[in-house]
């Protein structure tokens, strides 16, 4: 999810959570087996609640995907009026992205016998969710949470962190929580919900270096269930949203169709900070200003769909995901057929220190492969210990050279790390694909496109594993020198040589 920004909403942001609220003495922590909550009391009886849940051991490597009941909630019923996810080490440090790497965390709500929910979600961009005034996510003490987690780790170095989240709440009986509205996440997903919904972006595709999916995908749906689609129910009220994207997005957009008829009703933009452009994570989304309402009625179908570049890179396992908050309480909207809703979105965060690194500096350690002497002629390469066993642009002598296969035939990557939960990737790079690593470099750039999607395993459908360990290089490839990278530890460069 991208990790995934959001659950719906506006921001009037950073400010009113910010920090010197931690100064005043009516905070109060509590410890639990899970993790630590923190309460500190607010004007008109609500409070601001802090939460880290963990620590999370972090396995060297490690892009895998979790999930566990979560105990960290607020005290007694109530609303939940915002939301802003983080992540730390234990020292309450944030971890730079090119090190540590939130990828998604969702938190999943049941009420009563209903099935679980995803209700707020994070990913690297940390989107903070405020809800208009007047309006709050209904908790309730008997409502059970869980934390689907991803946590990926772009070196061999392990570490401990904390999932960290904030929520303003209004306890019932306050004063605060007098008419508050009930709102509810409608998760709206190119893929639908997914424990790992993702697609593709191959360089060149799509039109005019930009690509959209599910409008511009050839078959985006196999089984033949549209998946980005939603049927409202009953007449509501949609009173925000904002998406979520990777690093290669440039927005989302919420449609409505009614009797035919199709309307824009928010396009959330990624507005990037990062220098090299829409390639890092260096970003923040728009979401819906605060007075934004729309009016919605059973039978409206709403749809979302994710454009992104083309024109820079290839982006891999990449998330579209635009979650509403929606309310069937009296709340008005305007008609989007009548007025024009989809107006200019609000930035929900400024540039964040921890994507200060965006990598790409020339001049570093790695040798360069298109001056390197052919290596052996191969048809297997090891990968093991995050080091590809042949043509790996860190190792010295010998073990450095590209290996050579002649035209025609292909060399195999087996990843040995996949017996340790490590996954890894074989992706083209421009090269030499030497420059130093960060948020912004290396990318997908390789003048051949190929990928060998994450060398591992994991239950099915449930994590990024390709679920096999091995993959081999395309037959078609012109003889000439292809670098490439592995997109999980960026560090890790490679090349090989094509020659008859
Ligand atoms: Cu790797």
């Amino acid at each position: 999810m991208s990790r995934l920004g959001l659950a719906a909403a506006c921001i009037a942001a950073l400010l009113v959570t910010a920090a010197p609220a931690e100064a005043k003495p009516r905070a109060k922590t509590v410890r639990t087996p899970q993790g630590t909550i923190t309460r500190i009391a607010r004007p008109g009886g609500a409070m601001h609640l802090k939460f880290r849940f963990g620590p999370l051991r972090i396995h060297p490597g490690q892009n895998t995907i979790a999930i566990a009941p979560n105990s960290l909630r607020p005290p007694g019923p109530g609303w939940i009026t915002s939301f802003k996810p983080n992540l730390t080490y234990m020292n309450g440090k944030v971890p730079r992205v090119d090190i540590i790497h939130l990828h998604h965390a969702v938190w999943l709500v049941s009420k009563g016998a209903d099935a679980f929910r995803p209700t707020w979600a994070a990913g690297e961009e940390k989107t903070h969710v405020r809800l208009p005034k007047g309006f709050g996510w209904r908790y309730d003490p008997s409502d059970r949470w869980y934390l689907n987690h991803m946590i990926h780790d772009l070196i061999p170095t392990p570490t401990r962190v904390w999932i960290t989240w904030e929520m303003d709440f209004a306890p019932d009986g306050s004063k605060a929580a007098r008419g508050i509205r009930e709102v509810g996440t409608q998760w709206m997903d190119v893929e639908g919900i997914k424990a790992y919904p993702v697609f593709d972006v191959l360089r060149g595709s799509g039109r005019h270096g930009r690509y959209t999916f599910p409008d511009q995908a050839a078959n985006p749906y196999p089984d033949g269930r549209v998946r980005n689609r939603w049927v409202v129910d009953h007449d509501a009220t949609i009173v925000g949203t904002a998406g979520h994207l990777h690093p290669g997005g440039l927005w989302t957009d919420l449609k409505l169709t009614r009797n035919g008829r199709t309307v824009e009703l928010f396009r959330s933009r990624a507005h990037y900070y990062e220098p090299a452009g829409p390639v890092s994570w260096d970003v923040s989304m728009t979401a819906t200003p605060p007075r934004w309402r729309v009016a919605v009625r059973k039978g409206d179908v709403l749809s979302v769909s994710g454009t992104y570049d083309s024109k820079l890179a290839s982006w891999y396992e990449v998330m579209a995901i635009m979650p509403l908050a929606l309310t069937t309480a009296p709340a008005g909207g305007a008609n989007p057929f009548r007025t024009n809703v989809a107006v200019k979105g609000v930035l929900t965060h400024g540039h964040l220190p921890e994507n200060n690194h965006h990598g790409g500096r020339k001049g570093g350690a790695l040798r360069n492969p298109l001056k390197l002497p052919d290596g052996p002629r191969e048809t297997k390469v090891d990968i093991t210990r995050f080091l590809y066993g042949q043509g790996d642009l860190s190792a010295p002598g010998r073990a450095g050279l590209p290996p050579v296969v002649a035209p025609g035939q292909s060399l195999t990557f087996v990843n040995d790390d996949a017996s340790r939960d490590i996954f890894h990737t074989i992706t083209a790079c421009r090269t030499p694909c030497t420059a130093s690593t960060g948020i912004a470099y290396p990318l997908a750039t390789g003048g051949a496109t190929f990928d060998s999607a994450e060398l591992g395993f994991g239950p099915p459908g449930f994590t990024a594993a390709a679920n096999r360990d091995t993959w081999s290089t395309p037959t078609n490839l012109a003889p000439g020198t292809y670098a490439f990278f592995c997109r999980i530890h960026p560090f890790m460069r490679g090349a090989f040589r094509v020659k008859g």
